[in-house]
């Protein structure tokens, strides 16, 4: 298995809608693989395929305690929402930032797992809000889409700084 790079807030692969996925093979196992062990080892509840800048229909998902219920999201598909919460999020690809969104209480889902298999599901609380913040970033949105623009602006600012501390360190190492 192979930990992939989680791809970051500007990067307009973030931005793309994944192609459906047409072939279940060995292939896209160890791709399913590889995500697990990404997201468990971030790290996270989740992790959408375009993340890691794969072009596919494709995220996982454990929000157990114990890390033991996985949960594969091929071709989703909402058949039906219900409900409002609010509800406190993160994301891999926007490190260090949280915010309060709104989001569906309860989602109806189907789904094709790694063989192949239709399979549906009704989810609330966490499981239900992380089936949305997964298949939100397989259709190129993110959380932070749903932040007031004057948020967006104050989380654009915090990235520019803490993107040019980050490069100010690199150079000072470099240069002692
Ligand atoms: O898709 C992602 O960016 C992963 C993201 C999923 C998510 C978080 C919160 C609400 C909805 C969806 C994360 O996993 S961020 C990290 C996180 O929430 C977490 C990390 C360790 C333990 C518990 C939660
Ligand atoms: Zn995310």
């Amino acid at each position: 298995m192979t930990q992939l790079k989680i791809l970051h807030f500007p990067d307009p692969r973030l931005r793309e809608r994944a192609r459906p996925v047409e072939v279940f093979d060995a292939a896209l196992e160890r791709t399913v693989a590889d995500l697990f062990e990404t997201m468990y080892a971030a790290p996270g509840i989740g992790l959408a395929a375009t993340q890691v800048g794969l072009d596919c229909q494709l995220a996982v998902i454990d929000v157990s305690e114990q890390k033991n219920e996985r949960r594969v999201l091929i071709n989703p598909e909402l058949l039906a929402r219900d409900g409002q919460c609010d509800s406190e999020e993160g994301c891999l690809s926007v490190p260090g930032y949280y915010d309060t969104i709104r989001r569906a209480e309860r989602v109806q889902l189907r789904a094709r797992d790694v063989h192949g298999e239709p399979y549906e599901i009704e989810a609330d609380g966490l499981l239900a809000v992380c089936i949305q913040h997964e298949m939100d970033h397989l259709n190129g949105h993110l959380f932070i889409d749903y932040l007031s623009d004057l948020k967006r602006r104050r989380l654009r600012r915090q990235l520019d700084k803490a993107r040019r501390e980050a490069r100010d360190e690199a150079s000072a190492s470099g240069a002692a």
